[in-house]
C-alpha cells in the first residue's frame, strides 16, 4: 500500500492529494506533523522533514512534482497529468511557474508572520506576486485549465498556490481571467474536497484566514 506523509492544510500536500483522489489511488494517509510517530518516521526517511513524501514499497519519493511523475509512471489512473510533447513541456513550465513564482513569492509573508522570515523578503515576495498575477492574466487561456482543455499537473500546482496567495495579496477585479480561473479551480471536485478538509485548520494561517473562500 502506498503511504503519503501529508497535512490537510499544506499547499504542497494538496498538490499530491488532488491527483491521487482524482485517480482513485489507494494510499495510507500518514498525517504530519501532529502525529509524533508519523513525523519521526518522515524525518527518518526524508531528513528535511518537508512534506508531502510518498513511500512506494520502501522507495521514498519527495518533491511533489516528482511524486506525480512517479504515480503516473507506476500507478497510472484514468488521468494524464503530464502529457507528452509540446503540451507536456507547457504543463511542466506552468508547474514550475506556480511553485516558484506564486507559492515561492507568498511564502516569505507567511514566514515573516511566523517570526521566521524578514521584512524585505516579505516586501519583495508581495511585489513579485503581483508580477506573477499580471503574467498569468496575460498568458492564461480564456477558459478551461492552465494548459488548455485538460486538468493537468499545472492545475494541481495552481489550485493551492492561487488559493493561498489570494489570501496574502488579493488577485482583485483588475485581473478577471485569473480571478475566474481561481474560481474554476475551487469548483473542481477534488480541489473543493481539499478546501473542505483544510477548513478546520484555518486558525493555523498566521495572517488570519479570510472567510470568503
Ligand atoms: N519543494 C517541495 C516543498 C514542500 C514544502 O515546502 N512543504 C511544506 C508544507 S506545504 C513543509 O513541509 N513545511 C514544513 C517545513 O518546512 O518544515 C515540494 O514541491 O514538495
Amino acid at each position: 500500500m502506498l503511504q503519503l506523509f501529508a497535512h490537510p492544510f499544506s499547499s504542497y500536500s494538496w498538490k499530491a492529494l488532488i491527483p491521487m483522489w482524482a485517480d482513485g489511488t489507494e494510499f495510507e494517509y500518514r498525517q504530519v506533523p501532529e502525529d509524533e510517530a508519523n513525523y519521526a518516521e518522515l524525518k527518518r526517511i526524508w531528513p528535511f522533514g518537508k512534506f508531502p513524501v510518498l513511500v512506494d514499497d520502501g522507495q521514498v519519493i519527495a518533491e511533489v512534482t516528482c511524486i506525480i511523475e512517479h504515480l503516473q509512471a507506476h500507478h497510472r489512473g484514468p488521468n494524464v497529468w503530464i502529457p507528452d510533447g509540446e503540451l507536456g513541456r507547457r504543463v511542466r513550465f506552468l508547474d514550475r511557474f506556480f511553485d516558484l513564482y506564486v507559492q515561492g513569492n507568498m511564502q516569505p509573508a507567511v514566514d515573516h508572520a511566523l517570526g521566521k522570515g524578514y521584512a524585505y523578503g516579505e516586501e519583495l515576495g508581495r511585489k513579485n506576486l503581483h508580477i506573477a498575477y499580471d503574467w498569468l492574466e496575460a498568458n492564461l487561456p480564456d477558459g478551461g485549465w492552465a494548459a488548455g482543455e485538460t486538468f493537468t499537473l499545472a492545475d494541481c500546482a495552481a489550485a493551492p498556490a492561487l488559493f493561498y496567495a489570494d489570501w496574502i495579496e488579493q488577485i482583485g477585479d483588475t485581473r478577471p481571467k485569473l480571478k475566474a480561473y481561481r474560481a474554476r479551480l475551487l469548483a473542481h471536485p477534488q480541489v473543493s474536497r481539499a478546501v473542505e478538509e483544510a477548513r478546520p485548520y484555518r486558525p493555523y494561517f498566521p495572517l488570519g484566514a479570510p472567510d470568503r473562500d
